[in-house]
């Protein structure tokens, strides 16, 4: 078994969510926030049978955007007064999605034998 840990853009998430649940993967979804850009982004959790990986990862592909973002707090320099000014906001690409897949063993299942 392999646990895919997917951070998407929240705009991706309804569809994304529909899609797996459609094609029978199991997902939990946590609220989770980007270290760099402070903004609010969504983790899911799938718990997926090895063949059903690329499946997953497929969807996932198919289904979670590219799209720039400006910089939600731009960054300031203190002029030879003392004085802020303001820089003008950096613009990054973020997504499609950051996925990691990594090995896992359900012991769900054991807890009920
Ligand atoms: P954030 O950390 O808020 O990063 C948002 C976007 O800012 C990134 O998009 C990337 O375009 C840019 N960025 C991040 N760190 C940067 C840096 N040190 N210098 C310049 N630009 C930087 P994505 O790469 O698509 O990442 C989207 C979100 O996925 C990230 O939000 C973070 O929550 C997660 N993520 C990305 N890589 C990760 C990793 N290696 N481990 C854990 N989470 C990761």
């Amino acid at each position: 078994m392999k646990l895919i840990l997917a951070v998407i853009q929240e705009a991706d998430v309804k569809n994304l969510l529909s899609k797996l649940i459609e094609k029978k993967y199991k997902a939990t979804k946590l609220a989770s926030t980007g270290g760099f850009l402070k903004a609010r982004n969504t983790t899911l959790m799938l718990g997926v049978e090895e063949n059903r990986v690329d499946g997953a990862l497929r969807i996932i592909k198919e289904n979670c955007k590219k799209r720039r973002v400006l910089d939600p707090i731009p960054p300031y320099s203190i002029g030879s007064h003392g004085e802020y000014i303001n820089m003008d906001p950096v613009e990054y690409v973020v997504g499609g999605a950051t996925v990691f897949v990594l090995d896992a063993f359900d012991y769900s299942t054991e807890i009920d034998k």
